[in-house]
Order: structure tokens, then C-alpha cells, then sequence
């Protein structure tokens, strides 16, 4: 309600949760796939909530969408020229992948038409991704699974999957046939970015994923690095990232390789306002426990 306290609860982060003042209540509906609200916060601005879990908000958001897009873009060693966003309804994926001035394509496959809408309407910072004129974006309101199982074997250089908790809609983007297709899609040598959760509350679904991309990724890398957002749990969030053997050794991701993106001449885009290559480096870095529990990057 307008004025009230939204707070975060999920059986994923059990007896915590972020809690924010709303001013007002922007819209609140059901799609097929999930609860939808966006609301306008005293202190995030403009909030994107999908079944009870925030999603992004104006606030924070670059942290995020700047991560997940450019830590496997500059990792490539040739510059990528197509590129598959799995989720991101929101926008803010291909805002941040337009950048790459290399890109001839993206594709997205997003289920839930209802987050494309609101997102276009609530958070336009964000969703002017799918208006790059320079970029061809391509829209599939459809289910990431099996877009990726049917494209054509070696077709994408970067996959970003920019998705929701391992609950409801989401739980699939996290299973290893999910994972075999995208392997498949890759062209040799191409590298795959995963929305992989929080180091501190989610030590075990973490290791768990990075033995099974270790399984499917065989000969290439499987590399977890992270980034700081006060508004997701515990205010840090990882990403799993994985390249397909290609070149003579395996890729490694914590290399920036590409130069630093830059915003694509006439569009109203924010700069880059957290990733750099000394931040690349760093996002690799992990702290002994997580380490320990994980393996060396
Ligand atoms: N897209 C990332 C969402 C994470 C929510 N906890």
C-alpha cells in the first residue's frame, strides 16, 4: 500500500529481509507466470518486485546490469558480434550489451510479457535498450529453455542469463538441461554469464551449480565472481561464468580482454558508473570462505 513498508521475505534468505518505505504503488498485477508490482520507494526510486523478490531498482541497477553484461563481454577475446539475453525483461541487460560496439545482434528470450511492459512504461533508463537502432534487437516473448534448445548449434559468442531465485519461473535456468543447451548454442570459444546468487546465503546452490557447469563446460572454465547492491539479499550477488573449449587452454574470465564499453553515440544512456577493468579483476577475488568452499577462481 501507498506509505507503507515493503519487505522482502523469501524462504531463500529465512528470517531476514530488506525492508523499504513506499510512496506510492505503480502497479500491482498477476501475469501468467508470476506476481508483478512496481512501486516508487522513498529511497531506491522505482522498484520492480516479481513474486514477493525485488528485482532491480533505479538506484542500484547499473550495479547489476553493468556486471552481469560486461564481465564476460571484455573477457572475450575476439569482440562479440552475437549475443543472447535469457530473462532481463527489464531492459537493462541490453542497454549495457549495446554498448559492445561489436555486436551486429541480441536476442532476447524473456517469458513474461507483462516485466517487457511494465518495464517500458515504469523504467524507461533502463528498457531504452530495446530501442538501440545500432543493435538489431530481437524480442522473444517465449521460454528461455527452449529457445535455446532449438537455435543452431555454435550460434551465439556471449549468453547473459539474467534471471529471477531458483523458484517458480526461474528454477529451470538453473538445471543442467537449461545448461547443455546453452553449451551447445556457443561457438567455440564463446562464454556463457549466469545469474548465480549470494555468497552468503547461498553457499550450497552455488556449489552445487558450479559442479554441474563443471560437467557440462568440459575443457573450458567455470569462474564465480561477484558484485555489490544494497538492495538484494545480504547486498551482494554473483554470477557464474562459463566458456566453451575453443582456443588451446581455457578461457579465463578474470582477464578483461575487450576495451571499456562505451555508450553508443546519441542515446540518452547513463555512463558506466561500476565496472571497470580494475573492478573486473577484482570481482574474481573471493574471501576465504568462499574460497574455500568453492575452489580457487
Ligand atoms: N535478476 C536478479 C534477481 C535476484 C533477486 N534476488
Amino acid at each position: 500500500k501507498d506509505g507503507s513498508w515493503f519487505t522482502e521475505i523469501s524462504s531463500l534468505w529465512p528470517g531476514t529481509g530488506l525492508a523499504l518505505k513506499v510512496d506510492e504503488v505503480l502497479f500491482k498485477g498477476r501475469s501468467d507466470f508470476q506476481d508483478v508490482a512496481v512501486v516508487k520507494t522513498q529511497a531506491f526510486g522505482t522498484v520492480l518486485i516479481l513474486d514477493g523478490a525485488i528485482q532491480c531498482t533505479d538506484r542500484d541497477e547499473f550495479s547489476y546490469q553493468e556486471m552481469i553484461a560486461h564481465l564476460p563481454a571484455c573477457a572475450l577475446p575476439a569482440p562479440p558480434k552475437k549475443a543472447l539475453v535469457v530473462g532481463g525483461g527489464d531492459g537493462g541487460v541490453l542497454r549495457e550489451l549495446s554498448r559492445h560496439a561489436s555486436l551486429e545482434e541480441i536476442h532476447i528470450a524473456e517469458i513474461d510479457g507483462m516485466v517487457i511492459d511494465v518495464s517500458k512504461k515504469h523504467f524507461p533508463q533502463m528498457a531504452a535498450g530495446y530501442t538501440d537502432p545500432r543493435v538489431k534487437v530481437l524480442v522473444h516473448v517465449c521460454d528461455g529453455i527452449k529457445f535455446v534448445q532449438d537455435a543452431a548449434e555454435g550460434t551465439y559468442d556471449l549468453i547473459v542469463v539474467d534471471s529471477s531465485d531458483p523458484v517458480g519461473p526461474a528454477e529451470v535456468l538453473f538445471q543442467k538441461p537449461f545448461f547443455d543447451a546453452m553449451h551447445r548454442a556457443l561457438k567455440p570459444g564463446g562464454i556463457v554469464c549466469t545469474q548465480a546468487e549470494s555468497l552468503w546465503y547461498h553457499l550450497e546452490i552455488i556449489k552445487s551449480l558450479a559442479a554441474m557447469c563443471a560437467e557440462v563446460f568440459q575443457g573450458g572454465a567455470v569462474q564465480y565472481a561477484f558484485t555489490t547492491i544494497p538492495t538484494y539479499p545480504s547486498g551482494q550477488i554473483g554470477f557464474m561464468i562459463c566458456t566453451k573449449a575453443g582456443g588451446s587452454a581455457p578461457l579465463d574470465a578474470r582477464e578483461p580482454r575487450q576495451p571499456l564499453p562505451v555508450t553508443p553515440e546519441g542515446r540518452d544512456y547513463p555512463p558506466l558508473r561500476y565496472y571497470n577493468h580494475d573492478v573486473h579483476r577484482a570481482a574474481f577475488v573471493l574471501p576465504t570462505f568462499a574460497k574455500e568452499a568453492l575452489g580457487p577462481s
